[in-house]
């Protein structure tokens, strides 16, 4: 294991030291960090605070300076947004904070999206999401797809109040192995249910894996539903997704 002194960004160090908690998560972090060169260290620091003119212009920089396009991504952009994602999951930071951090990962990736797509680097899989009818709330949602794209997956986001029939038409437009769902209320949780019934009726349950997610979901009321997959927060989606897809997480 790699030790906490060999990552050269101190603000880094400070993170892993004051928000991260449990052991397995801080010795990941810590071998993570630890081989990221310190230019990539800087771009994850502008994400986890949020500044989207550093990480434009950090970004912007590695590029010209010949940095690939992949390395920026996994090691600057998704690495910063993997604490943001601990911190918010365990309450050091809010909704506002992590929408500035998601608009200065979308900064960074703004840069590196045409270049991945133009190298023709082949996605990791494609993934339907949608919020679940009667319900507007996006943010998890949003989180979930910037993440799920960060890792290389192609996501069509049906948006919110997403009826059983798109997310039908979207099946069998799309083809995409993977479908998930959201859902913030208790009142709307059972549409869940309810589109996995029609996906079935219309005889489309076995070209799909399913996963959910949102603030009330539980895996227990997931089972119930009979869903694939049950995620509680942005890095869960990713690794379920990974999973589903048979890619390694
Ligand atoms: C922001 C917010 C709103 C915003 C939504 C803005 C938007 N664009 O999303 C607005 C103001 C519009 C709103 C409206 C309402 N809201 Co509201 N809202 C919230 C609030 C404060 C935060 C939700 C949020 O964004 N959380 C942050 C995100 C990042 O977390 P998340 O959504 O849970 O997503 C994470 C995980 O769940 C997971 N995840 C999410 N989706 C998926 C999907 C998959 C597949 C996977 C694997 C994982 C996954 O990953 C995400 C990232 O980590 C919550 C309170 C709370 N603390 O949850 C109330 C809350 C959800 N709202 C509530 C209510 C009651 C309402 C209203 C009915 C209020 C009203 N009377 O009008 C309306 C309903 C409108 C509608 N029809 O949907 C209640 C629900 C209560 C209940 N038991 O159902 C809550 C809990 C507040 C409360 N305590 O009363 N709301």
């Amino acid at each position: 294991m790699a030790e906490l002194s060999g990552i050269q960004n101190e603000v880094i160090r400070d993170e892993i030291e004051e928000f991260l908690e449990r052991p397995e998560e801080i010795e990941r972090f810590i071998d993570m960090f630890a081989r990221i060169r310190p230019e990539m260290q800087e771009i994850a620091v502008a994400v986890i605070d949020g500044d989207h003119h550093e990480a434009d212009a950090l970004t912007t920089a590695a590029l010209a300076a010949g940095t690939q396009a992949l390395e920026i991504m996994d090691d600057g952009l998704i690495a910063g947004m993997g604490i943001v994602g601990i911190k918010f999951r365990e309450n050091f930071i809010f909704v506002p904070e992590v929408l500035s951090c998601a608009r200065a990962m979308k900064a960074g990736m703004a840069h590196i999206e045409p270049i991945l797509s133009a190298s023709g680097i082949e996605p990791v899989g494609k993934v339907i999401m949608g919020t679940v009818k009667g319900d507007l709330h996006d943010i998890g949602k949003n989180l979930c797809i910037m993440m799920l794209r960060g890792a290389g997956f192609e996501v069509v986001d049906l948006g919110v109040d997403t009826s059983e029939d798109e997310f039908i038409d979207a099946i069998e437009e799309h083809g995409a192995p993977v479908l998930g769902m959201s859902a913030l209320l208790t009142t709307t949780m059972p549409n869940m249910g309810r589109t996995i019934e029609a996906i079935i009726d219309a005889g489309l349950r076995d070209e799909v894996q399913i996963m959910v997610g949102g603030a009330p979901v539980t895996q227990d009321f997931a089972d119930d539903m009979g869903a694939d997959g049950y995620g509680k927060d942005a890095l869960d989606c990713v690794a379920l997704a990974k999973s589903l897809v048979g890619a390694e997480s």
